[in-house]
């Protein structure tokens, strides 16, 4: 049966009576389970952040129907070209090229997922309790968020740990990301730095945790499948948002729907999604994957394949130097002279310089490097490249940081293959 226009009532009786059955009849293909788990929880607000905007004719929607959009895309709904690396959690990542624009549209910001997704996305209802050590526990719901602080907008640049682990040798277990762990979207929420003076921060914290509603892979419900915090210091500056929109819409369920920390520069498991309650504590956090290796590299170099103590780890703070090149992708054929671009960002740091060789690293150009748009932004680059001859070229690109510091050529391994911030190289057929 054809979902026109003469068919609304069958259409909708169908999904009535039987989702699952329909998604066969109407797509051809039985739609994947999670993605049906969000939209019974989350309706019509969901529905638009998942296709990326607003659905003038919402009404005539059947119940339970989901939009081809989302019904297509490899059970990644509202996603667009991300590479699907686990579905069982879900981690996807955007090629390079799919990252071009200066703010990551929300259907190409990567999912990096510890556990199951909640099925309730919902805001209605949705509370953020703040307690610990604080003066004054809080409970708030979304709206009180809104009315209570003052709202702020802002692009923030956020990589996972792990983006780039898969070109350790020898190799590190873990989600195989290569380029595409990382983003920069604009968040709008409060700071996180106004709600924890407002519920009074005592004078022997140290540290936040960070605590979110999926699910442990297990499904123990007594057991989180991630729950990490900052220290205190990093808690209390100015660029950390509790983000309720996402590119001026609601979150989209995979980005932690409807609520969630963005703290821009640090490991992207700092940012915890579906975020419900935010504890102080007089001692560092201790909740899955802050402890043992995990978001944590040795404190001193290590020669590839070194078995290190575990004493010696430590735990990940900033996210070092990097760039990506967005243009060309990789393996295009170009003409004698191309455009090429890309960003670049260092946690906690600005850009000072961003570099492009086209000769195997023997000589370099300075890009053009704009200014982040605000605090925890990412900043974008662009160069014109002349080639002397046909043939095949690499790009590479290396930023340099306000620090001073580099990226490097090849990587600094460790034994989780954390940080890989190694230069990103683009093959280019000139002719
Ligand atoms: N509740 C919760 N928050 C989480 C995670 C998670 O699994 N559960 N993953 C973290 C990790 S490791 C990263 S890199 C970022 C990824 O954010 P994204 O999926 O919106 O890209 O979310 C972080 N916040
Ligand atoms: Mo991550």
């Amino acid at each position: 049966m054809a979902p026109d226009g003469n068919d609304t009532k069958d259409l909708r009786a169908m999904f009535a009576d039987d989702p699952e059955g329909a998604d066969l009849e109407v797509f051809g293909r039985k739609v994947h389970a999670d993605r049906r788990g969000f939209l019974r929880g989350a309706g019509l607000a969901a529905m638009s952040a998942a296709v990326g905007m607003t659905i003038p004719f919402h009404r005539n929607i059947p119940q339970g129907f989901i939009p081809a959009a989302m019904a297509q895309d490899n059970g990644l709904m509202g996603k667009d070209g991300l590479t699907l690396l686990n579905d069982r959690p879900l981690n996807a990542e955007t090629p390079p090229e799919l990252l071009d624009d200066a703010i990551t549209p929300t259907s190409r910001h990567f999912i990096r997922n510890n556990g199951i997704e909640p099925e309730n996305t919902s805001a209605e209802g949705w509370t953020l309790t703040v307690d610990g050590f604080v003066d004054n526990p809080m409970e708030l719901s979304i709206a009180d968020l809104r009315d209570q602080f003052e709202v702020h907008t802002a692009a923030l640049t956020l990589e996972c740990g792990g983006n780039g682990r898969a070109f350790f040798d020898p190799p590190a277990s873990g989600n195989q990301w290569t380029y595409g762990a990382v983003a920069c979207a604009e968040w709008t929420g409060v700071r996180l730095k106004d709600v924890l003076e407002k519920a009074g921060v005592q004078s022997n914290v140290i540290y936040t945790a960070h605590y979110g509603a999926d699910g442990h892979l297990s499904g123990d419900a007594s057991k989180l499948p991630i729950s990490r915090g900052v220290p205190i210091e990093k808690a209390m500056t100015d660029n950390i948002l509790i983000a309720f929109e996402m590119n001026g819409a609601p979150l989209h369920p995979s980005n932690g729907a409807p609520l969630r920390l963005v703290v821009p520069g640090w490991p992207g498991s700092c940012s915890q999604k579906w975020l419900k309650r935010i504890e102080l504590r007089d001692v560092v956090h201790d909740g899955p994957k802050m402890t043992g290796t995990a978001y944590r590299v040795p404190g001193h170099p290590v020669a590839a394949g070194d078995e290190v103590p575990e004493d010696d780890f430590q735990i990940i703070e900033r996210m070092p130097v990097k760039s990506l090149v967005t243009f060309p992708a990789n393996g295009a054929s170009v003409g004698m002279a191309t455009d090429v671009r890309g960003h670049a960002w260092s946690g906690d740091r600005t850009i000072d310089k961003l570099e492009i060789s086209i000769d195997f690293g023997s000589t370099w150009q300075s890009a053009s490097l704009d200014a982040p748009v605000n605090d925890g932004a990412w900043q974008n680059w662009r160069a014109n490249v002349s080639f002397p001859q046909s043939g095949y070229y690499e790009v590479w690109a290396r930023a340099v940081d306000s620090a001073g510091v580099s990226q490097p050529f090849a990587i600094d391994w460790n034994p989780k293959g954390y940080l890989n911030n190694s230069m990103h190289r683009v093959g280019l057929r000139v002719s």
